[in-house]
């Protein structure tokens, strides 16, 4: 492991705080490199990657992202799944997260589930939300103010409720899937989307689940802020 320790980069506020989380449940050693979004007044980048984090790894410059140790060539990985895929292939020695020999179908499946309809969904809310679309005419005007993301939810409970027992979506632990998906969810949570508790509630007892792991205790400690309710929100 020293010779293949990774770097972490991490933005306040993001998506990345799930990878925080699946380094802690981990257990693994790592280097953390906080980084801070632009602040609301920024002239063109409100919100956006700050430039410490814009040096690291242009032209995307997003967060999460992690650079590989020396043993894997200091290689700069982004996007959310594929970080979470290498560190479970190159660390999880034991299966425990089942990718070699679990049912990484099923682990496939749900996270395909949460980083396409899901996110894509919530994405919508959020621009909605933002102001910065409006809803179009007739019957499928509205699809994404609501009833696509009830169907994306419904579905994922239904998923829950019929797969392996234990609380997680891949069993008595979470693993790549619950990771993935805890950043959809917590979107729809923190930005109050609907009432996660009286519409879907064997989701909100899966999202208090993750919430109550004390490796995602620590990873919010060592993070530098996570509440997806902060960006504004226009009345519409
Ligand atoms: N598809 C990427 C998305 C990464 C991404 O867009 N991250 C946002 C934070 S949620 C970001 O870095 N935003 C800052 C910016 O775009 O400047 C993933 O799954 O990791």
């Amino acid at each position: 492991m020293s010779d293949n320790k990774p770097t972490f980069h991490h933005l306040n506020n993001s998506q990345s705080q799930r990878i925080l989380w699946l380094l802690e449940e981990m257990g693994i050693e790592y280097d953390l490199v906080l980084h801070t979004r632009n602040p609301a007044t920024h002239p063109t980048g409100p919100f956006q990657s700050p430039p410490s984090l814009l040096a690291v790894s242009p032209p995307l410059s997003t967060a999460p992202l992690l650079i590989t140790g020396p043993k894997d060539g200091n290689r700069a990985i982004p996007e959310s799944t594929a970080i979470a895929t290498y560190l479970i292939r190159t660390f999880d020695t034991a299966d425990r997260f089942g990718l070699r020999n679990g049912d990484w179908v099923r682990d496939e499946v749900i996270t395909s589930m949460a980083t396409t309809n899901l996110q894509r969904a919530t994405g919508f809310m959020m621009m909605l939300d933002f102001g910065l679309i409006r809803n179009g005419e007739g019957p499928l005007g509205t699809i994404f103010d609501g009833p696509e993301l009830r169907k994306q939810l419904g579905a994922l409970e239904r998923e829950l409720v019929g797969g392996p027992k234990g609380g997680f979506f891949m069993g008595e632990y979470p693993g790549r899937a619950d990771v993935i998906l805890e950043f959809p969810m917590t979107m729809v949570r923190h930005r109050g989307y609907l009432d996660l508790g009286e519409e879907f509630p064997r989701l909100d007892e899966w999202l208090q689940r993750c919430y109550d792991r004390e490796a995602y205790k620590r990873a919010l400690e060592k993070g530098n802020g996570y509440d997806m309710g902060s960006f504004p929100k226009v009345p519409r």
